[in-house]
């Protein structure tokens, strides 16, 4: 068995929860925050047998959309606190990110 862990963009959710549900796999989803941006996005635990995993990340693809965003970076300064301007940069953010897991056991009590 295996667990796929894939961070999506809340945009995308809806739709990728829908296409797996329609696929009849199981998952819980999490409510994450992105490291860089600092928005919240969603991570999907996935439990699938290893021939489901391809299927998974095709469905995972299918509906992850790539999005530009802009994120301000402050530079290292000398200058006092406060007057350092931050410059927008642009960042690709998606479609989802994903992780494939070994499980070594698996059980529901
Ligand atoms: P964030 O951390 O908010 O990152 C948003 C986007 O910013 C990333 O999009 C990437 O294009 C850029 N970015 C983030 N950290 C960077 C870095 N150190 N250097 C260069 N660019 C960087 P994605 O790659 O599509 O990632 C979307 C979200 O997936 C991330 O949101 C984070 O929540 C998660 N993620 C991505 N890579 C990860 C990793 N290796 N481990 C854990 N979570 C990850």
């Amino acid at each position: 068995m295996k667990l796929i862990i894939a961070v999506v963009q809340d945009k995308d959710q809806r739709k990728v929860t829908d296409a797996l549900l329609e696929r009849g796999y199981q998952f819980t989803n999490i409510a994450t925050t992105g490291g860089l941006l600092r928005e919240g996005n969603v991570t999907f635990l996935i439990g699938v047998e290893e021939d489901q995993v391809d299927d998974v990340i095709q469905v995972l693809g299918a509906h992850s959309k790539t999005r530009e965003q802009l994120v301000n970076v402050f530079p290292p300064t000398i200058e006092p606190i406060g007057t350092c301007i931050p410059s927008p940069v642009k960042v690709q953010v998606g479609g989802a990110t994903v992780f494939v897991l070994d499980v070594e056991r698996f059980a529901k009590l």
